[in-house]
C-alpha cells in the first residue's frame, strides 16, 4: 500500500487511492469521496486520500509535487513524471553494497556465513516498485550457523574441498581458514563439530617439510594440538585438519569439509 500511496503522490491528477489489500491492486483516483462521488471502503478495499503538499505549477491546472517533474511534451501538453523511487527493500541476511541514483539500481552482498542465490542487482522504475527477482542470501555454515568466539565469528562450511581450495573460499568471502591460538579455542571449536568429522583449519607445513605456518598470519602455532603420533606424513601430508578433538596432518588434496573465520 505504500508504493501505491507513493504513486499517487508522484502524479499531480491523483487525489485519493483505492488498494486492494487481498490482491494488491492499486487504483488511482483523480477525485476523492464526497457527497456525490462514492469511493469504495470495505473489507476489500481501502480508500485513502492524498494531498499534495509542495505543489508546484506545471502548465494550466497541472501541479507537481517534489517526487515528480514537470514535462512539456510535443504535443503541447504538460505532465508530472515520477522522478524517484522509494528506498529499496533490505534483504534478510544481507546488506546493500552499492547503490546508484541515475538509473535507480542496487546491487546486494551476503553477510558472513551466507551465500547470495540468483541476480544480486535489481532496478526501480521511478515512481513505481523495484523489481525484486527473489535474491536471497541462504546459509551455508552447518552445526548452528555462524558462531562468534574472542570478537571473530566462525562458520563451517559442509562442502568437500581441497585444502587450497577451502583457502580460496574462505578468502572470497572475506574471511580466512580457522587458526587456533589457544587450548581452550581448541576445546571450544571441537564442541561445535562431530569429533569424526574432519574440518581443514588454516595451518601447513607446504613451503618447508616440518616447519607448520598459519597460512594467513604466516605464525607459528603457540600452542600446538597436535594428536598423538601427528603429524606423522611427511613431505605427503602438508596440511592440517580438525579430527577427534586435535590436530591431523592429512595430504592437502584430499576433499573435507573446512572452518572460515572472520
Ligand atoms: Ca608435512
Ligand atoms: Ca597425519
Amino acid at each position: 500500500m505504500q508504493m501505491c500511496l507513493k504513486e499517487c503522490e508522484a502524479f499531480s491528477l491523483c487525489s485519493s487511492i483505492n488498494f486492494h489489500r487481498k490482491l494488491f491492486v492499486c487504483e488511482l483516483n483523480s477525485h476523492r469521496k464526497d457527497g456525490n462521488i462514492s469511493l469504495i471502503n470495505d473489507q476489500d478495499y481501502v480508500y485513502l486520500e492524498i494531498s499534495h503538499p509542495n505543489n508546484r505549477t506545471c502548465g494550466t491546472g497541472v501541479t507537481c509535487n517534489l517526487q515528480s517533474k514537470c514535462i512539456h511534451t510535443t504535443f503541447d501538453q504538460f505532465v508530472c513524471m515520477p522522478v524517484i523511487c522509494s528506498d529499496p527493500p533490505n534483504i534478510p541476511n544481507g546488506y546493500i553494497a552499492q547503490q546508484t541514483f541515475s538509473p535507480p539500481s542496487v546491487t546486494y552482498g551476503c553477510d558472513f556465513g551466507y551465500i547470495g542465490v540468483g541476480n544480486n542487482s535489481t532496478s526501480c522504475v521511478p515512481g513505481k516498485n523495484w523489481n525484486t527477482e527473489g535474491y536471497k542470501c541462504a546459509p551455508i555454515c552447518v552445526y548452528g550457523g555462524v558462531h562468534s568466539y574472542g570478537g571473530k565469528k566462525y562458520c563451517v562450511v559442509q562442502w568437500y574441498r581441497s585444502w587450497m581450495n577451502a583457502k580460496d573460499y574462505c578468502y572470497q568471502i572475506n574471511a580466512h581458514l580457522m587458526e587456533i591460538e589457544s587450548a581452550e579455542e581448541q576445546n571450544w571449536i571441537a564442541s561445535k563439530v562431530p569429533g569424526l568429522g574432519s574440518f581443514w583449519i588454516g595451518l601447513t607445513d607446504q613451503e618447508t617439510e616440518g616447519i607448520w605456518r598459519w597460512s594467513h598470519s604466516h605464525s607459528a602455532p603457540q600452542n600446538p594440538q597436535w594428536l598423538d603420533g601427528q603429524p606423522g606424513g611427511g613431505t605427503v601430508q602438508n596440511c592440517a585438519m580438525l579430527y577427534k578433538g586435535g590436530w591431523n596432518d592429512y595430504p592437502c588434496d584430499s576433499n573435507q569439509f573446512f572452518i572460515c573465520e572472520k
